[in-house]
């Protein structure tokens, strides 16, 4: 062990050296140590609502600066609604809880260059002193680490199309059966099988359910033909605060999946993009595009075939989920109001005993 340790401490001295220090970088972190942000640090010793955001949408979901300019309005959403944003990634090793404006920058700039980072990759990215953007999976693993409940993303990862065959099953379900985190998204792209995603949610345990509707949303569109459990803002309070609730009295363990439909005003022609995502799949089974660069390719091909539209709407919808998050869309004044449902979800979980 000993060995194994001083050469890890090598490594570490190895990527010292060699790696550029950085203005701002996070070399002076020692192997293994998580470093909060301070507002996010403050927020959770005093019990306050902190969200978690992933930034594998960063690096690889859309170009810069579309992407920083994404990214930040989403975080000044949940600021706007009284809770602190968290945007998890690894930096030079380190995984970061909260970026500051710089480490969110340097993310973007990044681009692709940072590695996208699942669960299987978080050991290769820290032991190496590199630089990772966090999937669901391995955003979830860092929030509910440091006593996140809470975690708003735009679609997840599901079983993919033919995964009965590929066994391409995303990090994310498997992650969802295991880590207890509420995890809000617009449900899954039709560019997976939704069906099958369900299913094997339902194997791993997790509790799915959608906000104002029971029927599962597929991302660009408020349908996707799966009924799930339906949840209204009180439903949604509820449920967030129940997952880490559960979990300690239980020890269940599991997290839990709400889908905010996408708002109708934001909701691009389902055709269009529905034939877009047909095309964008067959060109790569001509290209075997598989693994883990599939979801980005399928994601950049279908935003280029329908001219940006789909872009839009993800950026539309970093926006709009935590907005419709917050809002019960019969009183629109409750965002204005800065009536947090964040905060009310701490709450709920400071009386509940946490
Ligand atoms: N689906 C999307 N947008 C995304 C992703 C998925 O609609 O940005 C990203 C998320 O970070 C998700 C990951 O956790 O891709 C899943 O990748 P894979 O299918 O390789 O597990
Ligand atoms: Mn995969």
């Amino acid at each position: 062990a000993s060995s194994a340790l001083s050469r890890l401490v090598n490594l570490q001295r190895h990527f010292q050296l060699t790696g550029s220090n950085r203005k701002g970088g996070n070399d002076d972190v020692g192997i293994g140590q998580v470093k909060l942000s301070a507002d996010v640090s403050e927020a959770l010793s005093h019990g306050r609502a902190v969200v978690a955001l992933e930034s594998t949408i960063i690096s690889h979901g859309m170009p810069y600066p579309q992407n920083l300019e994404t990214a930040n309005e989403v975080e000044a959403i949940v600021r706007e609604n009284g809770a602190v944003p968290a945007t998890v990634a690894i930096l030079d090793g380190v995984p970061c809880v909260g970026l500051s404006a710089e480490e969110l920058e340097r993310l973007a700039i990044m681009g692709t260059k940072a590695r996208k980072t699942a669960r299987r990759d978080i050991t290769y990215v820290v032991a190496t002193r590199a630089n990772g953007a966090t999937t669901v999976s391995a955003t979830m693993i860092f929030a509910s680490m440091v006593g996140i409940h809470v975690f708003v993303t735009g679609g997840i990862g599901g079983v993919h199309r033919h995964g009965e065959n590929t066994m391409d099953i995303s990090s994310d379900l498997t992650e969802l059966g295991r880590t207890p985190i509420a995890v809000i998204s617009a449900g899954v792209k039709s560019i997976l099988d939704i069906p099958r995603t369900l299913e094997y949610l339902e194997t791993q345990g997790v509790c799915v359910a959608a906000y104002q509707t029971d029927e599962f949303p597929s991302f660009f569109t408020e349908t996707s033909g799966c009924k799930v459990l339906s949840c209204c803002i009180s439903g949604l309070i509820l449920l967030c605060s129940t997952a880490p609730f559960a979990n300690m009295k239980l020890k269940l363990g599991t997290g839990i999946l709400i889908a905010v439909p996408i708002p109708k005003e934001h909701s691009a022609s389902g055709s269009l993009i529905e034939s877009a995502i047909q095309k964008a799949l067959n060109e790569a089974r001509d290209k075997r595009i598989t693994g883990n660069a599939e979801t980005p390719f399928l994601l950049a091909r279908v935003n280029e075939l329908t001219g940006g539209a789909s872009l839009i709407v993800i950026s539309n919808c970093g926006v709009f989920y935590w907005a419709n998050f917050l809002s019960d869309s019969k009183d629109i004044a409750l965002v204005k109001n800065n009536a947090l449902v964040g905060a009310k979800i701490a709450l709920c979980l400071a009386q509940m005993g946490e």
